[in-house]
């Protein structure tokens, strides 16, 4: 019997981990098993926190992206099924990669056809983010070598998926629409909103097709190494802890505004900057996200709570000298553990730049 593989791509803070949540509900309620697989160049992710909370078996692939790591994914696949043996595969990649259709999905097809049915690959985009790059609005943008990524990404898409449409009004969705159409005509478009529901069944029934057999895109891998090596990106899990309960939302936000103002001085275009705070007793859990150095930071999930002792994770990707990241978010965590009267533990704390995309297998058609 072959299981579904569902992968939803898109960059850093488009939606991607809040779309796969729905889609795990949305086959949950029709009874179907769902395994969850969350990627990233590291370990200590707030993502596989966050899918974990909600109860779903997750595998995480740690140190490169499905692409350079096929066997780790095949692998977590695997482990997956000898645990609860989904029906249905969800996986995130990472949001700097790109070419899975020549990389994860005709690999998948033709060295395991039996074991899978590939659907339809969709690209999700955050709107104020697309508005800029596709020059529909201005604002702090991404360089040439970064936004090539970008535009690889949704050249190989079957599906666009604007999310976020809860951010539009109808004369920007438009616009937005139109523009991606002209430009990628190859894809469907759809426009949906991850977070109040808002036609997703739009979306999720495209997805019971397969994905069609095209020739996979041309692309230039040192280009694509050159744009994730102008990525910065530090992950670090920290145990928190004070002699007096704190308010837990406070600090994230707190944290989030000092490292955002220290990057907007330096220049520093954020992708995606995440936290998760959860306190060491109960199950409650703060998600913070920051997706522009100019969006101010949004706490999808707050502590009911005071809180003495937690563990705090944190991953941060811009375009900038991972040093330079490194020290804004030392430099936070020096000035919330003063304010907040606690002891800040490092418990792992990485900063690095992607190293050069190296698929495991290349395969440019079916
Ligand atoms: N307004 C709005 N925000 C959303 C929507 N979907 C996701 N987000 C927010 O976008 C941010 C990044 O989401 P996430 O799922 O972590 O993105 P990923 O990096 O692509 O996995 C978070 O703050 C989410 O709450 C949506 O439909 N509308
Ligand atoms: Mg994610």
């Amino acid at each position: 019997m072959s299981a579904d593989y569902i992968m939803v791509g898109g960059f850093l803070g488009a939606g991607k981990t809040t779309a796969i949540l729905r889609l795990a509900e949305h086959h949950t309620a029709r009874g179907s098993r769902v395994g969850l697989i969350t990627n990233d160049q590291s370990h200590g992710l707030v993502d596989t926190t966050i899918v974990s909370a909600k109860g779903y078996p997750v595998q995480e692939i740690t140190g490169g992206c499905f692409c350079c790591r096929f066997n780790s994914l095949t692998d977590a696949a695997d482990r997956l099924t000898r645990e609860v043996r989904p029906d249905v595969f969800l996986a995130e990649p990472v949001g700097s990669c790109t070419d899975l259709r020549a990389t994860v999905q005709y690999p998948l097809k033709r060295l395991y056809g039996d074991d899978y049915r590939v659907a339809p690959l969709s690209v999700l985009v955050d709107p104020i983010r697309a508005a800029r790059i596709l020059g529909l609005e201005s604002g702090r943008n991404f360089s040439a070598k970064v936004l090539y990524i970008y535009e690889k990404q949704l050249e190989e898409a079957d599906v666009i998926v604007i999310n976020k449409s809860d951010l539009l009004n109808a004369v920007r969705r438009q616009a937005l629409e139109h523009a991606l159409a002209a430009r990628f005509s190859q894809a469907d478009i759809v426009t949906v909103s991850s977070r109040t529901g808002a036609n997703l069944d739009a979306w999720f029934g495209r997805l019971s097709a397969t994905s069609v057999a095209r020739r996979a895109m041309d692309v230039d891998y040192d280009t694509y190494a050159e744009g994730e090596a102008l990525l910065g990106w530090l992950n670090a899990t920290y145990s928190v802890s004070s002699a007096s309960p704190f308010d837990g939302n406070r600090l994230l936000r707190q944290l989030a505004d000092i490292v955002r103002h220290q990057l907007a001085d330096a220049d520093i275009e954020i992708a995606h900057f995440k936290m998760t705070l959860a306190p060491d007793t109960g199950s409650d859990l703060a998600v913070l996200n920051v997706v522009g150095t100019d969006s101010p930071p949004e706490s999808r999930h707050r502590l009911a709570e005071d809180l003495t002792d937690g563990e705090l994770i944190l991953n941060l990707r811009a375009e900038g000298d991972p040093d330079r990241l490194n020290a804004s978010v030392s430099h936070g965590m020096d000035r919330v553990a003063q304010e907040f009267r606690l002891v800040a533990k490092p418990a792992h704390v990485e900063h690095f730049t992607p190293g050069r995309p190296v698929p495991t297998h290349r395969m440019a058609t079916l």
